[in-house]
């Protein structure tokens, strides 16, 4: 192999407190291949056929061909303590309700035990965006009902599977399925409409409490929600791009912990958003901000926030920004996970139990003499896990770190041309590669 790069030194697991808990994530559409085993059609399918959605113009039928190669990964995925991964709704129920697809549950059903016969935590996710097709034909996320039919779904997969999991998330990053799928458009369902993300907003963590309160009521242990936060800075100290930070912020950052935390909306959504939120959706608060287990952070990067007066309600634009980038043009910030977690302790959760369940970084990865060098990727890692270690130094409760992602996957928008993997995915041979972050972090772990 040729000679490589030395990357930045990650940090050795010596560093972190005893049980610390390193692993990988994955999710369901991003790697199972939604034409197997007898899954429905999702509303990532519907989207991923409209002309322009998709970069690539691929959708998640193969994506990394999980569904028939998940001992494998989950081979690859043993080099680490934990594995965190969901199920696909639309596999469970084909037409998000109803009876149970068997083929389904026994796929999950050997999942299960095959991430335990390696020694590995199952962390589990119940809903990473795949929602049944069926229902979104009936309002998705707009609709009431559906965070009802969502507990419905959580209550069956985990009467099959959820004597093994260590640990369970409702929803992950429901600031992505609300606004960027409601709002932006650039995520299934593709809306663009203030209205339909107020509805989707609320509705979504409906459907967290929903799913909560069958799970509790299993006696499932361990219950948490995941979500993404991004750092946040206004472009200039005009008061105009202040104001447009703090709507942003209060859009992707606030509006979800302080649901949970504090049974409220932050007032500078609010502003916007409150006439079009459902009726009598104060009457959900209380539910909403039943007590967690834990709280999963999912962090990439930070958000350049300038005014627009000329757009509509929130009057905002992302800019670029000075700092170096990954391949999604997200600006590299490991800074912004201390401030996050920092942020999290003082104002919401004090000494709640914290899981970072997602960090990483798409760079334009090649393989070259059988492996991939990508000394930018480990440099990130260690930049972050850096960061980690500085928020436990200051006391906040970090219990695990799971690196986004095990494989390459299925990017969303992006479709397959952006890699967060450790490990390099050929999609057309389906060959998988470990990168040299793969290698790195497992001796820096071991
Ligand atoms: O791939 C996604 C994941 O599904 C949710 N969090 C962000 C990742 C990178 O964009």
């Amino acid at each position: 192999m040729s000679a490589r790069p030395r990357p930045a030194a990650l940090p050795r697991r010596a560093e972190f407190p005893d049980g610390f808990v390193f692993g990988t994530a994955t999710s369901a559409y991003q790697i199972e291949g939604q034409s197997f085993g007898g899954a429905g059609p999702t509303h990532w399918d519907a989207f991923a056929r409209r002309a322009g959605a998709i970069a690539d113009a691929t959708d998640g039928a193969i994506a990394c061909d999980h569904y028939h190669r998940y001992a494998r990964d989950l081979d690859l995925a043993a080099a680490f303590d934990a594995y965190r991964f969901s199920v696909n709704w639309a596999r469970i129920q084909p037409e998000g309700r109803g009876a149970a697809n068997p083929e389904g549950l026994d796929f999950y059903d050997r999942l299960s035990d095959a991430i335990l016969q390696r020694d590995l935590q199952p962390h589990l996710t119940l809903y990473h965006w795949e929602l049944p097709q069926a229902l979104a034909e009936t309002g998705g996320w707009q609709n009431r009902d559906t965070a009802a039919r969502f507990g419905d779904f959580a209550e069956m997969i985990m009467r099959r599977i959820g004597d093994r999991m260590t640990s369970v998330a409702t929803v992950n990053e429901p600031a992505c399925v609300a606004w960027i799928g409601h709002f932006e458009g650039s995520h299934a369902p593709g809306l663009q409409s203030r209205a339909a993300a107020a509805r989707a907003m609320h509705h979504i963590l409906l459907g967290h409490a929903e799913a909560l309160e069958r799970l509790r009521a299993l006696g499932q242990r361990d219950l948490g929600i995941v979500l993404n936060f991004e750092a946040i800075a206004a472009v200039s100290d005009s008061d105009a791009d202040h104001d447009a930070a703090t709507r942003r912020d209060a859009i992707m950052n606030r509006w979800y912990v302080e649901a949970i935390t504090k049974a409220r909306y932050p007032a500078p959504a609010l502003a916007g958003l409150g006439g079009d939120l459902p009726e009598r959706w104060q009457d959900d608060m209380a539910r909403i901000a039943a007590p967690l287990d834990w709280l999963g952070v999912n962090y990439y990067t930070r958000a350049r926030v300038a005014a627009a007066p000329d757009q509509p309600w929130p009057g905002l634009r992302l800019a670029d920004g000075p700092l170096a980038k990954t391949a999604m043009g997200w600006e590299i910030y490991p800074e912004g996970l201390h401030e996050v977690l920092m942020r999290l302790k003082r104002d919401y959760i004090a000494d709640l139990p914290l899981r970072i369940t997602e960090n990483g970084a798409a760079f334009d990865d090649r393989v070259q003499d059988g492996g991939v060098a990508d000394s930018a990727r480990c440099a990130f890692f260690a930049g972050h896990l850096r960061q980690v270690l500085r928020a436990i130094g200051d006391g906040v409760n970090v219990g695990a770190y799971f690196a986004w992602s095990l494989l390459d996957n299925f990017e969303w928008a992006f479709g397959h041309e952006k890699r967060f993997g450790l490990v390099h995915v050929d999609f057309t041979s389906q060959k998988r590669t470990p990168k040299q972050s793969y290698h790195l972090l497992r001796q820096a772990l071991a």
